[in-house]
């Protein structure tokens, strides 16, 4: 007599018991993981989210009572994105926390291959060094520590400075290619003046023969009060862009790439009353404040924002804006990574040949 064919249950038996029998082999079937480990479009865990400067300010002011710079190395709350919890991220692959500094204060010398950007949000009198050179930090300002410098923190004005650090610690984890050393071990390094690598990189002009692959810039520090009037040149003589604004982002002088070679970072001004109109693209972006205030939609959620706040919109989320006074944004993102990987993708309520494309 002919057998007949295994009944459902009888399959689902066998491949449960499959499944088990594969499991210690390091063997895991495809077909149950398929739709998730290839999704249709992105789906990010990343959640739209906001910190108000003005309910985090409480916190690090008695983080500073608590905890010294000596003990912490980095007095830092990191800003955690609800949708990964624990995991020291604000989208899928940046990490930021808000470092405060109090007057007479120093956060010790270190390096590492992670490299790192400060956006100033409060206080005058904070410098960090790179490498030896140190700069004095502004309100706005815009600081580039870049992967394996030394560098070290201090704050000689007379009120707390607080500004925000981004890292590309996690995609360099995700590569496990995280190195750190602290100064106790290595020699320090040679000092240098200070506005040295901005008399030799930022004036137009650059030394004969420089290397054009320095993967970051030598620029560490572009001040905001030059980054406003660039934008607001841009206001009296260029159409905006419908989806920005006005926008121009930190380029790296030796050869016009962005400013870090991981974190892709921008400066918008949305004029007040001006709305952005739908935009959405694969960088799951970190804005800050730094002037003005307005609303943003992001994904169907309305988000109030004034100076100092920080807002996340998540990969893949369709966002505009609205600036209720006179805004400028603070951006950063992977985008330089995704580009560099051909991977970066856009998607326009208006498409881009329909307008003057200064964005
Ligand atoms: O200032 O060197 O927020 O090493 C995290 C890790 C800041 C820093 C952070 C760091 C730093």
């Amino acid at each position: 007599m002919q057998e007949s064919a295994p009944s459902a249950t009888d399959r689902q038996q066998k491949l449960a018991a499959f499944y088990e029998r594969a499991d210690p082999h390091g063997l895991s079937p495809l077909w149950l993981a398929l739709a998730r480990l290839v999704p249709a479009q992105p789906e990010s865990p990343a959640r739209a989210s906001i910190w108000r400067y003005d309910e985090v300010r409480p916190f690090l002011i008695e983080a500073s009572s608590l905890i010294g710079t000596e003990e912490a190395e980095r007095r830092v709350l990191m800003l955690e994105n609800a949708g990964m919890p624990g995991e020291a991220k604000i989208t899928r692959s940046l990490y930021a926390g808000l470092q405060i500094i109090q007057p007479g204060e120093y956060a010790r010398r270190h390096r590492h291959t992670a490299a790192a950007l400060r956006f100033v949000m409060e206080g005058t009198g904070g410098w960090t060094s790179v490498d030896g050179e140190r700069t004095y930090m502004e309100p706005g300002d815009f600081v580039v520590t870049p992967s394996w410098t030394w560098h070290e923190h201090g704050n000689e004005g007379s009120g707390p400075v607080v500004w925000m650090d981004g890292l590309d610690v996690h995609i360099v984890n995700l590569l496990d290619a995280g190195f750190r050393q602290d100064q106790s071990e290595h020699a320090a390094p040679a000092e240098r003046t200070t506005g040295a690598s901005n008399s030799t990189f930022g004036m137009n002009m650059l030394p004969v023969g420089c290397d054009r692959n320095r993967a970051t810039s030598p620029l560490f520090n572009y001040p905001y009060a030059k980054a406003r009037e660039a934008l607001h040149g841009l206001t009296r003589d260029t159409a905006d862009d419908p989806h920005f604004g006005f926008r121009l982002r930190y380029a790296n002088p030796v050869n016009g790439d962005w400013a870090i070679a991981t974190i892709a970072t921008w400066m918008q001004l949305l004029p007040k009353g001006f709305k952005t109109q739908n935009y959405r693209s694969t960088d799951g972006t970190v804005f800050v404040v730094a002037e003005g205030a307005g609303r943003s939609i992001v994904g169907g959620q309305s988000i109030d924002w004034t100076k100092g706040d920080i807002f996340v919109v998540p990969s893949w989320s369709m966002a505009s804006h609205e600036a209720s006074e006179e805004a400028v944004l603070f951006g950063a993102s992977d985008r330089v990574v995704q580009e560099k990987l051909g991977l970066w993708r856009e998607h326009r309520q208006i498409p881009i040949d329909e307008h003057l494309a200064y964005s």
